[in-house]
């Protein structure tokens, strides 16, 4: 009976539209009389959904039958954006439902962005973890993502006055991406005490007993492959008070606001995303839903381990699990618990198992990023786990003794238990001892966590633990999703969608260099992006900006590390310049828009500071009747993954500007240059891997090299500071008053100038500005920069995220793809 009745989803322009009238007259009880837009989305949503989960069954099915090595990429951020886009375009029936919303009375574009964003992260780790989900299951690589359903995602940015105001995230009012499995639930225990004890069989056992539990309850959220029946499962856990909604005795008692209590300190666990990016501050909730999240995802993967009946010696041939940066490393402590508490395995089988099964990557070298826990911390909350990092480290550093016997400082240096005051435990140190692969995100980075804050653990383990991973993005989203037009104008040229599929197809662009329809079409295509853009930045801001300028974007978290104060200092140096020019002069110049884009953590103040000049600067010169469009400072507020989609098909050029040696890779540098934007950086992260796949002609680089960084900051403190002449004339007219009330930016001023220039802004100023008279002056010849722009696309296929996941699947996890039967 089953099989008679297998559901079926609609395949053609009738059956959708058969489906949204279903939707909107059944699921949202609404006549379609009165559907509006929302309602629209809502209807599509729900008609694409049950068309994924017919696909996921039969993913989640066959992956189960074929018992295949399963990857798990725990990742406590993914920042995936919207969902319906992206799901249209990858079953491939986008236009189908185009032309069946248009023939039900709506377009299409007006019921994409009705969706809320899903913005569970904060900047690029989060949207890697999102493209790394797309990429597995375009590649039928048999993966899931575990992660958090936080109530709140990163804050909404407002800006008033010209400073950043936090706004809560309503994201879930309305979410038909998700699927609530009020059946699969997992018991979360915290806190109490741990017992010793002797087993049946008369060994020693470890009991924690006592505490708090609290309900992990799952919701998944299927992940569609592009042109693939493959369908991943994301499992988010969300947090709810064990054992019923709220306590009746005391209720009745008419104790009320208590009787609710427990259930609002449970939830109080997945409510709000920490929107701190490259820094750690921590917090015990922070470290709460750190365990609560590998608890529960560490028990849903046993479950399913345990149905397949092998032996425990199997598990890391069965299951990979990559670490998402240090967040999820309790999770190794955990599995280490299950199999030597719970399942009765000895201490060093069990290591084995737990070392064979993890992979780490990094994601930072910035001291103020890596994680620590004070011991004091974990021993309230997490009494076993402690014991078991004990041990582990006492076991560890054995191993080290034998191989450096009487180096005590290497000993120190290494030991998981930092011995300062308070102590500490340091998870990047847990995270390599626990895994059998440790990866940095670029070349650079990767070397550099290899010869600075990991060389002792080089030097203990060899250079094989070590290796590099270079980040990627999917096409799907960030070319194809993201500049349709542009997509299409590839696609004729490199012989259809395949390079959707594999990237380096693009190279074969490289034989329309010469074809004048085709760079003609590239150019309008560019133009009529940049129109999109300038209308967006005239209905939010009101400002109009000439499409034609050359658009010069820096859009990514506000950081000093990626110095977007050096970037508006030179824009202050530009508009200076300009009016220093008599008018004739002015005229012979090339306009230009500044743009910016990016939310500062909450408690950054001089993040917060940033912005404000960046605004302040923006009202002065804006409103300047000499400059006119010869200059416009925008700062377009909120940045996220859907403006991203109308952003980086707009840039001539972006900001990839870090003092070199601090941005790991940088993700968004990528998504410019597949959408035809040309790059101005420093030799730091993904932009070196991107100058020598593109040519060194198709890149601004500038600034001092990360060789020469400790050296220069020496100098700084050690000798003395000249501060460089033109950055010095940029803060006289600051200090003059003619951006606002000085005082307001006296500390951006002082950290170049009395505190030592962590981010040598002064020393790469003098370069960065005559690389931007570079770029103006390459600009200006619009054949060549055309020609630029093309050699660079087609020379990007290396930066896909299939090619990165490819590489972490064979190098770190073992697994092959599982391709699905239709
Ligand atoms: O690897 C993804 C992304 C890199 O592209 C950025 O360069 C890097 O800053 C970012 N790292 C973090 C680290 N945060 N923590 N923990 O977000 O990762």
């Amino acid at each position: 009976a089953w099989q008679k009745h297998t559901v079926k989803s609609f395949e053609d322009q009738d059956g959708f539209e058969r489906e949204v009238v279903r939707h909107v007259e059944t699921t949202l009880a609404r006549s379609l009389f009165n559907c509006d837009e929302k309602a629209a989305y809502a209807a599509t949503s729900l008609a694409f959904r049950d068309r994924l989960i017919t696909d996921w069954n039969k993913t989640q099915q066959q992956q189960t039958y074929s018992d295949a090595k399963r990857v798990y990429y725990l990742s406590l951020e993914f920042l995936m954006g919207r969902a319906l886009d992206n799901a249209m375009l990858n079953v491939g029936l986008k236009d189908t439902a185009k032309a069946g919303l248009a023939d039900l009375g709506f377009r299409i574009e007006d019921i994409i962005t009705q969706e809320n964003d899903a913005a569970l992260g904060n900047g690029g780790l989060g949207r890697l973890a999102a493209c790394f989900l797309d990429s597995l299951a375009s590649l039928n690589y048999p993966a899931w993502g575990y992660g958090l359903r936080y109530r709140y995602g990163i804050f909404k940015q407002e800006i008033i006055d010209g400073y950043q105001v936090e706004v809560p995230d309503y994201w879930l009012d309305f979410n038909p991406w998700e699927f609530p499995r009020h059946d699969v639930t997992v018991d979360i225990q915290f806190y109490g005490n741990v017992r010793k004890s002797t087993d049946a069989n008369g060994k020693n056992v470890s009991v924690w007993e006592g505490g708090e539990v609290v309900q992990a309850v799952a919701y998944d959220v299927p992940i569609p492959g592009y042109a693939t029946p493959t369908t991943n499962n994301l499992r988010l856990w969300s947090s709810k008070a064990s054992g019923g909604e709220f306590d009746f005795q005391k209720f009745n008692n008419g104790d009320y606001e208590s009787s609710v209590a427990d259930q609002q300190r449970a939830e109080t666990i997945s409510a709000v995303l920490y929107p701190n990016d490259n820094l750690e501050r921590g917090k015990e909730l922070r470290l709460k839903q750190q365990y609560f999240w590998v608890a529960a995802s560490l028990y849903d993967i046993v479950r399913r381990f345990k149905k397949s009946r092998r032996g425990w010696s199997e598990f890391p041939e069965q299951v990979a699990i990559q670490l998402n940066d240090t967040h999820p490393t309790l999770a190794i402590v955990e599995l280490q618990r299950i199999l030597v508490d719970v399942e009765g395995l000895e201490w060093d089988q069990a290591w084995t198992i737990v070392t064979n099964t993890f992979g780490y990557t990094n994601h930072t070298v910035l001291p103020e990023a890596l994680e620590k826990w004070p011991v004091g911390l974990l021993q309230n909350l997490l009494p076993r786990h402690l014991q078991i990092i004990f041990d582990i480290n006492l076991f560890f550093l054995q191993q080290v003794e034998k191989k450096f016997p009487e180096d005590r400082d290497m000993l120190r240096r290494v030991s998981i238990v930092e011995e300062s005051q308070p102590k500490m435990i340091r998870m990047a140190y847990l995270a390599i001892v626990g895994s059998h692969k440790v990866n940095g995100v670029a070349e650079l980075h990767s070397d550099l966590i290899q010869t600075t804050i990991f060389k002792d653990f080089v030097a203990i383990y060899g250079p094989d633990k070590f290796t590099n991973v270079t980040n990627g993005v999917t096409p799907r989203r960030w070319l194809h999703q993201a500049n349709p037009r542009l997509s299409e104008l590839i696609a004729s040229k490199c012989g259809g969608n395949g390079f959707l599929t594999d990237l380096t197809n693009l190279n074969k662009l490289e034989q329309f260099l010469d074809d004048k329809d085709f760079r003609k079409e590239w150019a309008e295509i560019k133009y009529a992006n940049k129109v999109r853009l300038a209308k967006h930045i005239k209905s939010t801001l009101g400002v109009t900006v000439n499409p034609a300028a050359l658009f010069d974007i820096q859009v990514k978290r506000i950081h000093e590390y990626k110095r977007q104060q050096m970037n508006i200092f030179g824009v202050i140096h530009r508009y200076l310049t300009l009016k220093k020019m008599s008018p004739e002069e002015r005229k012979k110049q090339l306009p230009r828009v500044s743009i910016f884009g990016g939310k500062a953590a909450p408690g950054y103040w001089m993040a917060k500071q940033i912005i404000h000049l960046i605004n302040s600067v923006g009202s002065v010169v804006n409103n300047d009747a000499d400059i006119g469009d010869l200059l416009k400072v925008i700062f377009l507020e909120d940045y996220n993954v859907s403006k991203a989609e109308i952003i980086c098909p707009a840039s001539d050029i972006s900001e990839h500007i870090s003092t070199a040696g601090t941005e790991a890779s940088g993700t968004s540098n990528m998504k410019f240059v597949l959408n035809g934007g040309l790059i101005i950086g420093t030799c730091d992260g993904a932009n070196i891997e991107i100058t020598r796949e593109t040519g060194e002609n198709n890149i601004f680089l500038f600034g001092n090299l990360s060789e020469d960084v400790e050296d220069l900051r020496h100098a700084h403190t050690y000798g003395s500071h000249a501060i460089d002449s033109d950055l010095d004339i940029v803060f006289q007219e600051i200090e003059k008053g003619t951006f606002g009330t000085p005082h307001d930016f006296g500390a951006l001023i002082s950290a170049v100038r009395q505190h030592g220039d962590y981010y040598l802004v002064s020393d790469d100023f003098h370069s960065y500005i005559e690389t931007h008279r570079l770029v103006d002056e390459s600009y200006r010849n619009q054949d060549e920069w055309v020609s630029k722009c093309i050699t660079a696309v087609a020379r990007m296929g290396f930066f896909s995220s299939d090619r990165c996941i490819n590489e972490y699947a064979e190098s770190i996890w073992n697994v092959e793809p599982l391709p699905i039967k239709e």
